[in-house]
């Protein structure tokens, strides 16, 4: 029967072997004796892709069959990083693939590193994303992703002369394995045109239609998306722009046949390239053509999903769930009521009661400056029919406040979705919580600040019930399986087995070796082994050998004025004088230290560029200054990103997470720290306080000021004369004074904040920083005593599983239920 010429997924080495001669014999035209890394490592992912690609087949099939609710997750972002060992190991298949190719003569570790990052992302929003299509299927949850297909990710930094340059991010170079593209599964999206009014035959109704507008095609391709300890496959879709078959028959036959063609080759634009700014808004046309393009293209695509199953549309929210990655998707309320209205002839209120009930939304930032608002001219030209079917959106709103609040005026103008301001701007924050029926931040705190700050009002108009918190988590695949091999072992022989890693909660099994003498030496042990695998890269990457007994200390994150790169590098500064100011003798009673930087600046972000200048500027002269030696080391690694992340995350002693309290939303990297058994050095802001209440306040080294004093302490700043703390002070002399170079280069930033109000609260806490540092060299000094913090803190990590958080999605937003697709 045909049943005998469907090539199994491979079970054994054996079997592995026969597919990956197979891929490299036929699929890539090649013969053993001429397969290098780079077509091993196509060859591996190509195996690893037959067998995602039949367990992707099932669960598709079952989904079709019992036709669930599912969650479609709306992300501009998805920052994946490598898929092949991800897929090797959440497979179970990496062992024997790994014996597989070394019969053949090749090293997994060089293979693997043959992937180039899928880096369509920025930062925190983006990884979560990834983090969390990887628990919507180890969970076995119905859910899609859908996002852009970008042909550049986020630049490749350089350090050139100390400061950061860009280079352009072309993954695709080489074949991509792990894509599937659906050049079947197309949809045309309008861009421009006009609102035609019209009386419709039949009913008699009048009725708007959008038309006469520029059309563009987007196509699917197809991302599968591997779980652990499941038979399910999900799917991330990524669309991709090209030029729609028709042509401009006018000019054709004008004779202009070339700027016919050259018209439509501008569609690719559209998807080109990532937007590399993280946590700000620029307002720019292009970006909301890919905001469109993309967001229709996926409604499209789940409306025909769902006419297929012949329900009536008052059940669509039954049948389908939206999350909203921040306000970036914001126009699918916009468009899915277009959709229902002019084309399916809903009455407004059935549409709108229909859509209310589809989308959740998540925010991810109170910072002003990353708050979208669109200028109305823009969006009506691009958008005509959206413009209005928004004015229409916010005339009912702001009468239902009207009838709540009656004569405050005030409160109209504040929640209105148009902000009167010249230009007039469409604020998308408020447009997705009028369209939503859940309203989340990603950690405790933020949620609370959002509720009576940014979106006060609306929960005065709403009620708190609208209004929910979702702490953010990591995948434990990836960031404790996967990124520390090692670690995972160790875990597994003490809780017997890895059933931590889809139930992270198991982990308090630990506590009970805190104190264990044995087990703190292996755990020490392996953690050095990490450290010297970070040395390793450090070297190769800048030539210098760092001390692997010293404490690394490690900041790794997008490069921002509020997450306070600066304090660090400050503070670092004065470390060094105070080296320096020391007796040979009392020198050596010090704690050698290596201060670990890494980041990308936006490419328009001067002070932040700025601030990289600066840790580079130390960097050379501590780094070379041999009376120091290696008592202090301060390394900036070049393009920081996800498979960076899995080498440095597992080797910090420190970690900081030091952003000026009330300003990062979560942070999910101090997750990822903590979880390989790094402490962290800390403001109490985001997840930082979670993080202390699961782990204790005796295992985190918090200092700065609270949230609640950050408003008090910036209006204080307006009306007094600054007064720098003396430690500053000293560290502005030098820096002023040429130490590290042409002082002028760092005027602006000295300036930020002894002249312009000091925003962040540098010199606010940066006493309270030096104190906490201080505090760190003591207890370093103790290994016992650390090993055991890090033990316990390990042993409270289990609430970070991004598992957990998609559960508390699906409960309480979603409403959708886990379909595991069993074994045949
Ligand atoms: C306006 C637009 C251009 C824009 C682009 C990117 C706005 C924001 C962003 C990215 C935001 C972001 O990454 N936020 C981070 O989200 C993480 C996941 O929730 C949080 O952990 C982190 O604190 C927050 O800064």
């Amino acid at each position: 029967t045909w049943k005998k010429f469907v090539p199994k997924p491979f079970e054994t080495k054996e079997e592995f072997q026969k597919i990956f001669i197979n891929h490299v014999e036929t699929t890539l035209a090649r013969s053993l004796y001429n397969c290098d890394d780079a077509a091993a490592f196509e060859a591996t992912a190509l195996s690893a892709r037959d067998k995602l690609i039949s367990s992707w087949n099932k669960t598709q099939q079952k989904h079709s069959i019992r036709d669930p609710k599912r969650v479609y997750y709306l992300s501009l972002e998805f920052l994946m990083g490598r898929a092949l060992d991800n897929a090797l190991l959440n497979t179970e298949t990496k062992g024997i693939s790994e014996e597989g190719i070394n019969d053949f003569g090749f090293r997994m570790e060089d293979v693997l590193d043959q992937e180039p990052d899928a880096a369509l992302g920025n930062g925190g929003l983006g990884r979560l994303a990834a983090c969390f299509m990887d628990s919507l299927t180890s969970t076995n949850q119905p859910g899609w992703g859908y996002g852009l297909r970008y042909q550049y990710g986020i630049f490749k930094q350089k350090i050139v002369d100390g400061y950061q340059v860009e280079q352009p991010d072309y993954w695709l170079t080489f074949n991509n394995p792990w894509e599937i593209p659906r050049k079947e599964i197309s949809v045309d999206i309008m861009f421009y045109g006009y609102v035609r009014k019209y009386t419709d035959e039949v009913t008699g109704k009048q009725c708007k239609t959008w038309e006469g507008g520029d059309l563009i095609k987007a196509v699917a391709y197809d991302f599968p998306v591997p779980g652990y300890g499941t038979k399910n496959t999900n799917n991330l879709r990524l669309w991709s722009s090209v030029p729609t078959s028709e042509f401009d028959f006018q000019k054709f036959n004008d004779g202009d046949y070339e700027s016919s063609v050259s018209e439509q080759q501008k569609a690719e634009t559209i998807t080109a390239v990532l937007y590399p700014n993280d946590n700000f808004y620029s307002g720019k046309e292009l970006r909301l053509k890919q905001q469109y393009f993309w967001v229709t293209a996926s409604l499209h695509d789940i409306l025909r999903r769902f006419k297929k199953s012949k329900r009536p549309w008052k059940e669509f929210p039954d049948q389908v769930a939206i999350q909203l990655n921040d306000t970036h998707p914001t126009i699918a309320i916009v468009e899915l009521q277009r959709i229902l209205v002019d084309l399916e002839h809903l009455s407004w209120d059935e549409a709108w009661d229909i859509v209310t009930k589809t989308f959740g939304y998540t925010n991810h930032t109170v910072l002003p400056e990353a708050l979208e608002k669109w200028p109305v001219d823009l969006f009506g030209n691009l958008l005509p029919r959206h413009l209005e079917i928004i004015y229409d959106i916010n005339l009912f709103f702001l009468q239902k406040v009207e009838k709540l609040f009656p004569n405050d005026r005030e409160m109209l103008s504040r929640v209105s979705v148009i902000e009167e301001s010249n230009p007039r701007q469409v604020r998308m924050a408020y447009l997705a919580i009028i369209g939503s029926h859940k309203v989340n931040g990603v950690a405790e705190l933020h949620s609370k600040l959002i509720q009576t700050s940014i979106f006060k009002d609306f929960v005065k108009i709403y009620g708190p019930d609208k209004f929910t918190n979702v702490t953010n988590g990591i995948t434990p695949r990836r960031w404790l399986n996967q990124a520390n091999p090692l670690l995972s072992k160790l875990i597994s022989e003490k809780l017997g087995g890895y059933g931590f890693l889809t139930d992270l909660d198991k982990l308090t099994g630990l506590k009970k070796y805190a104190h264990d003498k044995e087990f703190q030496a292996r755990w020490i042990e392996i953690k050095n082994a990490n450290k010297r695998r970070l040395a390793d890269l450090i070297k190769s990457q800048t030539g210098i050998e760092v001390n692997n007994e010293a404490l690394f200390d490690i900041q790794v994150k997008r490069i921002h004025e509020y997450k306070r790169q600066q304090l660090n590098i400050l503070g670092v500064v004065h470390r060094y004088l105070t080296l320096k100011a020391m007796s040979k003798e009392e020198r050596s009673k010090q704690v050698p230290r290596v201060v670990i930087i890494g980041g990308k600046s936006a490419p328009g972000y001067y002070m932040a560029k700025v601030i990289i200048k600066l840790v580079t500027s130390v960097g050379a002269v501590v780094n070379n200054d041999e009376e120091i030696g290696d008592l202090l080391k301060v390394i900036f690694i070049e393009d920081y990103n996800v498979s960076k992340a899995e080498i440095i995350t597992p080797a910090s002693d420190i970690s900081q997470h030091i952003s000026t309290a009330g300003t990062e939303a979560s942070g999910t990297s101090n997750m990822k720290f903590v979880l390989n058994g790094g402490l962290i050095l800390g403001t109490v802001d985001g997840a930082n306080v979670e993080i202390t209440r699961e782990i204790g306040e005796d295992n985190i080294f918090l200092f700065g000021h609270l949230a609640e004093d950050v408003e008090d302490l910036r209006h204080k700043h307006r009306y007094s004369q600054f007064e720098a703390s003396p430690n500053l002070a000293k560290v502005f002399e030098v820096i002023e004074s040429g130490m590290f170079g042409h002082p002028g280069i760092f005027t602006n930033l000295i300036n930020s904040i002894r002249n312009d109000g000091d925003h962040y609260l540098v010199n606010d806490d940066f006493q309270s920083y030096l104190d906490a540092q201080d505090l760190i060299d003591k207890e370093f000094v103790d290994k016992d005593g650390w090993a055991s913090k890090s033990i316990n803190s390990v042993a409270g990590m289990g609430f970070f599983s991004s598992d957990r958080a998609i559960l508390e999605y699906a409960d309480s937003i979603w409403n959708i239920e886990a379909l595991p697709v069993e074994e045949s």
